[in-house]
Order: C-alpha cells, then sequence, then structure tokens
C-alpha cells in the first residue's frame, strides 16, 4: 500500500531509536505484582498471537484500514498482574501516553507487531505498538518499550498539547486507505453517545 506522508506521525521527526525485533524487550514495571521483561520475539509463547482488520482513527481528521497482527493488551497485562489504574505507556524515543486500564480493557487493544503481513516499519512502529483502536490513535505508542502501571494519570506526548477528547468522532475521517474523501461513519454515532453518557475523561 502507498502510503501518504502525512501517515508519519513520530513526534517532530525526532524519535530515531531503531531496535530490531530480536533484540527488544517489553517491560511492564510499576504497581505490578511481578514485573516483566520479556524478549518479543518470544511473547508468542506466553500468550496468543491475534489478527484481524481494523481501522484506526487520527485526531487530525483521517483514518486507514489494514490486517493488524499481534497480540491482545489484556493478555500481555495479565503476565504482570496490575494493582495500579492506569498504563503508562512510553516509545524507545520518548513517546508518552496514560490510559486507564479499565478503558484500555474494555476497548480493543492490541500490541501489534504486523500489518497486512509485513513486520512493523520504523515508521509504522518497529518492532511493536500499543494500538488502541477504539479511540484517537495518540492514545497508541509506536516503537513501545515499557508500560508503567501507576495509579495517577499524567498527560502524554499529545494530551500535553491540547488534544485531550481521545473519543472519535462522529464527523467523517478521510480514509486515505481508498483515496476517499471525508467517509461518512455512522457506525460511530454510537460510540459517541456511549461516551457523552460515561462522561470519562481520558
Ligand atoms: N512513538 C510514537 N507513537 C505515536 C505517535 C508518535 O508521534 N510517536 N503519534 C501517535 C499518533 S497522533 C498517531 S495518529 C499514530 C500515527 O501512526 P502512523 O505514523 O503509523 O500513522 O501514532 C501514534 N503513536
Ligand atoms: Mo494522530
Amino acid at each position: 500500500m502507498r502510503i501518504p506522508t502525512f501517515f508519519w506521525e513520530y513526534v517532530g521527526n525526532k524519535e530515531k531509536v531503531i531496535v530490531e525485533a530480536d533484540d527488544h524487550y517489553l517491560d511492564i514495571t510499576g504497581m505490578v505484582e511481578s514485573a516483566v521483561s520479556i524478549p518479543l520475539n518470544e511473547l508468542h509463547k506466553h500468550i496468543p498471537q491475534v489478527r484481524g482488520r481494523r481501522r484506526f482513527y487520527c485526531v487530525n481528521g483521517w483514518s486507514l484500514e489494514c490486517e493488524w497482527a499481534g497480540f491482545r493488551l489484556s493478555d500481555f497485562l495479565a503476565l504482570a498482574n496490575p494493582q495500579g489504574k492506569f498504563v503508562k505507556a512510553t516509545s524507545l524515543g520518548g513517546y508518552v501516553d496514560t490510559t486507564s486500564i479499565e478503558t484500555l480493557l474494555r476497548g480493543d487493544s492490541w500490541l501489534v507487531t504486523h500489518m497486512d503481513g509485513e513486520p512493523l516499519s520504523f515508521k509504522r512502529g518497529q518492532p511493536v505498538r500499543l494500538m488502541v483502536f477504539d479511540l484517537y490513535q495518540f492514545k497508541g505508542v509506536k516503537a513501545l518499550k515499557s508500560i508503567e502501571i501507576t495509579d495517577t494519570y499524567e498527560k502524554g506526548t499529545w494530551s500535553s498539547v491540547g488534544y485531550t477528547d481521545a473519543t472519535i468522532q462522529p464527523y467523517p475521517h478521510k480514509a486515505i486507505d481508498l483515496n476517499e474523501e471525508r467517509l461518512p461513519e455512522p457506525h460511530l454515532l454510537d460510540l459517541f453517545e456511549k461516551s457523552q453518557i460515561e462522561g470519562e475523561s481520558l
């Protein structure tokens, strides 16, 4: 798939830490029963691999659907038995975002290693990225290095610059994979109404 340049969203293009999947350890630290530091290429021995088509949405008004493969975040977190309320996820290059565990587990959150059958490229978040499909993707973290379980919410890289609500809005987003302008997305109306009722602030 040819991907337009605005698909690349590394912060200021300054995150330049590249690690091969074979050399990468994923960590879970903080308020956990057992801390985890596991080689990415051994994760499949511990938890099931998953695969499926999902559309992801950027708060800047575009969306993209691919076949993603990886692991469910819930399975990964269970290895550590978290005792706190929040997941603070940090990339190799320092991008960070915090979301409540409740939100992540209620939703559709993955650790993604493959996009359309290929290992993630550097731009796409090599070697593994957190993706939160039912929220805007600034809640996700490319080149994920560590997850810290905490009891306090901290603003992340994008929320610090004013993007506080990650609820996918019901107005159309430009579907860059289909080269179509501003597709209508009626199924999002449901999600939108639900989030208004719950009134959760992320
Ligand atoms: N490490 C890292 N992860 C990140 C970002 C980033 O700048 N750095 N941008 C976020 C945002 S706002 C979006 S929309 C998606 C973009 O993913 P893409 O570059 O694969 O399109 O990654 C998210 N995760
Ligand atoms: Mo984004």
